[in-house]
């Protein structure tokens, strides 16, 4: 107990594995500005960018057990904890950002995120990544064909995995600190990522090909410890719902603004942009995924997502 005086700040430790001028990092700044303000200094931020706390599996172990407090993450990954999120990595499941965001901002984000808490992970609210397009030093892809045996680095989740191998390709789960180097040395030929991603980790200095193939919208989570939250007073777990909704929108407007200028950047860096790219072929290729998806986890929530307006 504090007698008199302001009580200590208590430092919340946020990770997340991309670099300090992502739009996960615009994300953890507007995170810490909020949680700070509206807590009135109560509570102070630390972030740690880059995958200084580990990949986006160790970080959410990490919420289980509260050797780490918040996490901003894709969604890559938190099938193994959360299997009812497995449903938004379908590949071509959502129409276009607009769907997505509206779906995530709906009902069916709420219910998706408050599956998370019976393992001791709070949902705090969606934020964003953005479409996924592949990237290779191989040859141009304009067709499934196109990538046939290549090796490419999925995230560690078993939908992505499947999908990749229904396209041919030989498909390599990674976490995403390990993937620079790997394509760097050339263990993988391939990865998949957005724009945003591409930019921030600088992928052209080991990539010369971008498909714009947008096969699957990759959503990111900003998740707080079970183990924190039980400490929190009704109060403070609104200080920080405001702070993690502060932080989704300035991401989300930060993938807008790279998803119009990104590809620039790509194009100066040397990378050979394919953007007409016939998804239709890859949507046929990949329709096995689906079928295995519903036999699994049945298709409730596959269609409220597909029949959302
Ligand atoms: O969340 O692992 C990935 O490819 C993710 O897109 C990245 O870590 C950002």
């Amino acid at each position: 107990m504090i007698l008199g005086g302001a009580a200590e700040a208590r430092e919340i430790q946020l990770g997340h594995t991309l670099s300090d001028d992502s739009h996960y990092s615009v994300g953890a700044d507007a995170f810490k500005e909020t949680l700070e303000e509206v807590s009135d200094g109560e509570f102070t931020v630390r972030e740690h960018p880059a995958g200084s706390l580990g990949g986006e599996r160790d970080m959410i172990e990490g919420l289980q057990i509260g050797t780490v407090d918040a996490v901003i993450t894709s969604t890559g990954p938190l099938g193994n904890f959360v299997p009812e999120t497995y449903v938004l990595d379908l590949p071509f499941l959502f129409r276009d950002y607009e769907h997505a965001r509206s779906v995530l901002d709906s009902e069916i984000g709420d219910d998706l995120l408050a599956k998370m808490e019976p393992h001791n992970i709070i949902g705090l609210a969606w934020s964003e990544n953005g479409f996924r397009h592949m990237t290779n030093s191989r040859n141009a892809v304009q067709e499934p064909s196109d990538v046939d045996g290549m090796k490419i680095r999925t995230m560690e989740n078993q939908v992505h995995m499947n999908a990749f191998e229904e396209l041919g390709a030989s498909p390599t789960p990674m976490a995403f600190p390990e993937l620079f180097t790997a394509l760097q040395q050339g263990t993988v030929d391939a990865q998949e990522n957005p724009v945003t991603v591409i930019v921030a980790t600088k992928f052209w200095e080991v990539q010369d090909h971008i498909s714009l193939t947008g096969h699957v919208y990759s959503p990111a989570a900003v998740l707080g410890s079970g183990v924190l939250w039980s400490e929190l007073t009704e109060q403070e777990r609104d200080w920080f719902n405001q702070a993690a909704q502060a932080s989704a929108e300035a991401t989300r407007e930060e993938v807008s603004r790279l998803e119009t200028e990104g590809l620039d950047l790509l194009r100066e860096n040397g990378m050979t942009v394919v953007e007409d790219v016939d998804k239709t072929p890859f949507q046929n290729a990949i329709e096995p995924v689906y079928e295995s998806f519903k036999d699994e986890y049945g298709t409730e929530m596959l269609n409220r997502i597909q029949n959302f307006e």
